[in-house]
């Protein structure tokens, strides 16, 4: 095997795993940045193989996924209803505000169906996302001239991602609110995600709660364990997937 290109994981057999002896196991208290990137895609996969076997809920295949794996770097994340769902737009912009979940549904909608393609090597064909283009968000906020990025974070209170300016304003780059032509689940993210079209699809952040314009590009989770901050599919992290856009 090429180990700059690791196959994706075994599927989970057998043995029930507990999540301190998982992450035991992986020594994952001691990975910092340092580590290399292959091990670090590695972790990313043998988490999300891991998936059935965790009680804790750490990570875990969806039944009915329709092929989709669940992702959590959080082992719980807390529930938001439509109620009590917040979106803030802060940083380097005239008007930072918050947005409800039900001024977000009155914005303009646009619907994309395209891949969807995991950097550990799932793939989930023609798949309808649909939200606010977050370039509609950045326009409404106005975004200062010093700014040169944006960061999201999300109410998991873990997770984090980032962006250029450039490539946030790209119309494929959705504040999805809607996933397979319906409100998107509590396990997808919901009810708002982050969908970044071309890229691979650790960009799109779930239980997204913040975006912040920067003045420079902040790495996200993954992105500090070793994967590419620029992720276009099929052009990044040592893959060469067909392009989802
Ligand atoms: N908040 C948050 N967003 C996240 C992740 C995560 O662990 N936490 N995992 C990412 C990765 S690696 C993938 S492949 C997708 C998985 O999305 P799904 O759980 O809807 O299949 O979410 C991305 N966004
Ligand atoms: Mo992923």
């Amino acid at each position: 095997m090429n180990p700059e290109r690791p196959e994706p994981p075994e599927e989970p057999a057998g043995r029930p795993i507990g999540r301190r002896v998982f992450l035991g196991t992986l020594g994952l208290g001691a990975l910092g940045v340092a580590t290399a990137p292959v091990l670090q895609r590695g972790l990313e996969g043998l988490l999300g193989s891991v998936a059935g076997e965790d009680p804790t809920g750490l990570t875990g295949l969806l039944p009915n996924g329709g092929g989709f794996r669940y992702y959590s770097v959080a082992a719980s994340v807390p529930h938001r209803s439509a109620a009590d769902y917040r979106l803030t737009v802060d940083g380097l912009v005239d008007r930072p505000r918050g947005y409800t979940l039900a001024e977000l549904r009155a914005l303009p909608q646009t619907r994309l169906v395209k891949d969807v393609q995991c950097v550990t090597g799932w793939r989930v064909p023609g798949t309808p996302f649909q939200g606010v283009r977050l370039a509609d968000l950045l326009d409404a906020a106005g975004v200062r001239p010093s700014a040169k990025a944006i960061r999201f974070t999300c109410f998991d209170g873990t997770y984090s991602e980032s962006l250029t300016l450039a490539q946030a304003r790209r119309p494929d780059v959705l504040v999805a609110l809607r996933m397979q032509d319906k409100d998107i689940g509590h396990d997808h993210g919901g009810p708002v995600r982050l969908y970044v079209a071309p890229m691979y699809f650790y960009k799109s952040a779930k239980w997204l709660s913040g975006i912040t314009v920067t003045d420079r590009v902040r790495p996200g989770y993954w992105e500090n364990l070793g994967y590419d901050v620029d992720a276009w599919v099929g052009r990044s992290n040592g893959r060469t997937d067909e392009p989802t856009s």
